[in-house]
């Protein structure tokens, strides 16, 4: 009996120190949090930042721990990209995308023609990003790139990335009431994060502000973007190819980081069982990509695989993934048949 007492009290004891130990750590935590927020105010400052914004902004901004969950646990992507590109650009898609095409018609045919961007591409970029609006992101994005500039693995980026939405805020060029976005602190119809923000958006409807929740000034905001990086209307994205296996290995791009050994087409020619019937300029240059190699396990090495253009790797520059840029494509020639 006194041995089973003695050991009750043990384990209560432990217990309760176990508790104290817990509450002291996130004691701990929180005030590191208001620590960082301290020094940050003065680098936003330094920055170039006015204390009126840094306060206004900073002082809602809180620890944010799902965030950091979502940064170290993201899903490891086991789809094909078969599965990928279909979920992405099914008929629902298409028929979402001409509705709200439909409804917004005068202005997104005007953006086009202004920006040389096929509307079919935008309207791709918008339903893979937020689903046509549908997902724009909930979280306080001050709040999310607090959490991620405060954690240490990638402090810098974010930390410039916030320091850059400050500006955007003194500068009165969004408005900080809206800035409500995806965990990683992207925001808008298209996914923006504040850098690009600042180097492609527009205030298109020219009311002083640029509201990225709202087509006029989204779309022509992405248009820019994508005009700027070099995206060329009316010139191909991706042919898929039948590859023979007397292809070499180093003409398989795997990694979207980057497209290496690009050729000719015609240059291609031996090694593609397809090649005659594929209705492209053979004189453009291309690279191969094999996207599931290194991703499925066991995954046929020459399937799938497709040629891939200049203007494929500009839908890399807006998100490197080899699956989305081709997700991209596929849905915009989607739109292309039905528009
Ligand atoms: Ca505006």
């Amino acid at each position: 009996m006194l041995l089973k007492k003695m050991l009750k009290k043990l384990i209560s004891i432990y217990i309760l120190l176990i508790l104290s130990l817990l509450q002291s750590s996130a004691v701990a935590s929180s005030s590191d949090f208001d620590m960082w927020v301290k020094k940050f105010k003065v680098l936003a400052v330094k920055s170039g930042v006015s204390v009126k914004v840094v306060d206004e902004v900073m002082n809602n901004a809180v620890f944010l721990p799902n965030v950091i969950k979502y940064d170290r646990f993201q899903p490891e992507f086991y789809e094909d990209t078969y599965t990928y590109i279909k979920k992405r650009t099914n008929k629902n898609k298409v028929k979402k995308g001409l509705s709200l095409y439909n409804k917004e018609k005068l202005t997104i045919d005007k953006i086009e023609k202004e920006f040389l961007i096929e509307k079919e591409l935008l309207l791709a970029l918008m339903g893979i990003e937020t689903n046509f609006g549908k997902y724009l992101g909930k979280m306080d994005i001050v709040s999310s790139l607090s959490t991620l500039s405060y954690d240490k693995r990638r402090s810098e980026f974010f930390t410039k990335e916030l320091i850059i939405l400050l500006k955007l805020v003194d500068q009165k060029i969004i408005d900080k009431k809206i800035l409500f976005g995806s965990w990683a602190g992207a925001f808008g119809n298209f996914q923006f994060m504040p850098r690009t923000i600042r180097n492609y958006a527009i205030d298109y409807n020219k009311n002083t502000i640029i509201e990225l929740k709202k087509t006029e000034d989204s779309f022509a905001s992405a248009a820019n973007y994508l005009n700027t990086i070099g995206w060329k209307k009316n010139t191909p994205c991706f042919i898929k190819i039948n590859l023979n296996n007397n292809i070499p290995n180093k003409y398989l791009n795997s990694s979207a980081l980057n497209i290496k050994n690009k050729k000719k087409v015609k240059y291609f020619k031996k090694y593609i069982k397809n090649y005659n019937s594929l209705k492209i300029d053979k004189n453009l240059e291309a690279a191969i990509i094999t996207p599931d190699i290194d991703i499925i396990p066991g995954a046929y090495t020459y399937a799938p695989a497709y040629l891939v253009f200049a203007n494929y790797e500009k839908v890399l520059n807006w998100n490197r993934s080899l699956r989305f840029a081709l997700a991209v494509c596929t849905l915009k020639n989607n739109f292309k048949n039905a528009i």
